[in-house]
């Protein structure tokens, strides 16, 4: 899939700019196994990134011009110069591009200029991150033209920093770092204060089966803005830089003055920390009952605690959840509010699983499921020169 992204860019970047690319550089979307919401409370996440990706083909320039031009919104240009000062574009998807040059820049980066075509495949507006994998991927590009001396941890923090402070949206780190660092075939146990990553390797003879329940996502960002803010209220609350800090003995002992809605979001960011430690050990030692409970906890804990399922994602986890059994996982993946389920389903039990959302989902929601059987891959990469 990604091959024919590769050859879209290289091809059009010759068609538009009337010579060939120096470099080709791609960085993944990601699906998330467990830990949803835990990656701002300094907590733990357990994502892989996925065969999708966002894709460049680029070249320097010597003039201190970014010309960019997107193959996914017919053939957009946006243009503007290397500087601090950049503002903002006409275009929103420009801008994820305008906040990473600017942000490195700020960093201290030096560097000049760059024609560049982009295009993905990450599914859009779906919970795959598609908007990290092109932070991630025009990071990965400057470093590549420019030899820039920035590690991959560095070019996920810049664009969380270009997300968070020239975008608008206050998101956690886990989906940028997932993109520029992931492992082939392994997810990655992140800790998301030290930013220290272990790769857990994913059980042979399992399948990462992502469906998209392809229910609109409405209010995103003010709903996760919100309960960002619900959780920093409940470490006030028991005074501590961040709900990694609390464990749920001393979150029994002491919750009964917060208000119900503070408390239910503060337990499910406590367990769902420790759900996703106890999933990666699961995973090491292919234990894959403990794995299926501690999903199955997980989705319960998104749709009662912290109230982020919709009745659609629900549907979807009962369908594959009937499917599986105790055979494999699967819960919602990602901000929430529609989306995505993840299920790791055993190969030989897959084509019966999607006959079953095929047969039952759009009967009971009206919707057309989008299926993705999807393999872990490698993070952000030059593919070639
Ligand atoms: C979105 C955010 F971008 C991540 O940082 C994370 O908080 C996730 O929602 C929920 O786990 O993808």
């Amino acid at each position: 899939m990604s091959e024919q992204l590769i050859k879209n860019v290289k091809h059009a970047f010759e068609a538009q700019f009337g010579y060939a690319s120096s470099h080709v550089v791609t960085a993944p979307g990601r699906v998330n196994l467990i830990g949803e919401h835990t990656d701002y409370n300094d907590g733990f996440v357990l994502p892989c990134a996925i065969n999708y990706n966002a894709a460049v083909a680029a070249s320097r320039r010597d003039d201190n011009v970014v010309r960019v031009i997107s193959l996914d919104y017919g053939l957009a240009v946006d243009e503007f110069s290397v500087s601090e000062e950049i503002t903002h574009a006409e275009h929103d998807w420009a801008n994820y591009i305008r906040g990473v040059v600017k942000h490195l820049l700020l960093r201290g980066y030096h560097f000049n200029g760059a024609d560049i075509v982009i295009s993905g495949n990450v599914p859009q507006g779906a919970g795959l991150s598609s908007s990290a994998a092109l932070e991630v991927v025009i990071g990965q590009t400057f470093k590549t033209l420019y030899h820039l001396a920035i590690s991959q941890q560095e070019i996920a923090l810049n664009g969380q920093e270009a997300e968070n402070k020239f975008v608008g949206c206050n998101c956690g780190i886990m989906d940028q770092l997932i993109s520029a660092q992931a492992k082939k075939g392994h997810a990655l146990l992140i800790d998301c204060r030290s930013l220290k990553t272990q790769p857990v390797k994913l059980p042979d003879g399992f399948s990462v089966l992502i469906v998209n329940s392809n229910k609109k996502r409405g209010l995103v960002d003010s709903e996760y803005n919100t309960r960002r803010q619900q959780c920093e209220d409940a470490a006030a609350y028991f005074n501590v830089q961040a709900l990694r800090d609390v464990d749920i003995a001393r979150f029994n002992d002491q919750q009964s003055e917060l208000s119900s809605v503070i408390a239910k979001r503060a337990r499910h960011i406590i367990t769902e920390n420790q759900r996703t430690i106890d999933a990666a050990e699961a995973m090491r030692n292919n234990d894959i009952k403990t794995l299926q409970r501690l999903m199955a906890e997980s989705h319960a804990s998104m749709r009662d605690d912290f109230e982020i399922t919709v009745s659609e994602i629900d549907i979807l986890v009962e369908i594959i959840k009937a499917e599986i059994g105790e055979s494999g996982g699967v819960r919602m993946t990602g901000g929430g509010f529609g989306g995505c389920v993840v299920s790791l389903v055993p190969d030989e039990m897959v084509e019966q699983v999607i006959k079953a959302v095929n047969a039952q989902y759009e009967q009971q929601t009206g919707l057309t499921p989008s299926i993705f059987i999807c393999s872990a891959e490698e993070g952000a990469t030059a593919v070639d020169k």
